[in-house]
């Protein structure tokens, strides 16, 4: 189920960049912040918010540029995993520090950058990883 609808999503994020139609997400209001919640559970990242990510493992994370972007990250493990989280050319939206489970960590900075880039667990690089995408308007 997570796997098709992964490809739904990959196959929905094609259209979006491949054809030009309107993107699945909205525009922010003036100041606004464009919040993404992760989970990490069974080695995966698992999108919370919003709700077009709910539920899929290592999903697409789709924002214009020049959003502000707020990505927390909640270490949902049962056992002893420390995760991480980096973007791919985005040094600045690194975390600062290992996320142990139960806890989180927030990374805040603005997409200055369009691009298809990756986010990914430096820990755990063959499982954790998902299309961060910087469309322009
Ligand atoms: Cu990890």
């Amino acid at each position: 189920m997570h796997r098709w609808m992964g490809l739904l999503s990959s196959l929905m994020t094609v259209g979006i960049l491949g054809f030009g139609c309107t993107p699945a997400i909205s525009d922010l209001p003036p100041g606004g912040v464009r919040e993404i919640v992760l989970i990490t559970s069974n080695m995966r990242f698992i999108g919370e918010k919003p709700d077009s990510i709910k539920g899929l493992e290592n999903p697409d994370i789709i924002v214009y540029l020049n959003d502000k972007v707020k990505i927390t990250i909640k270490n949902r493990e049962t056992n002893l995993i420390i995760h991480d989280f980096a973007i791919s050319n985005y040094p600045e939206a690194r975390a600062k520090q290992a996320i142990r489970p139960t806890e989180e960590t927030t990374v805040e900075f603005t997409a200055s950058r369009p691009g298809d880039f990756t986010y990914y667990c430096r820990n755990h690089q063959t499982s954790m990883y998902g299309r961060f995408i910087v469309l322009r308007r």
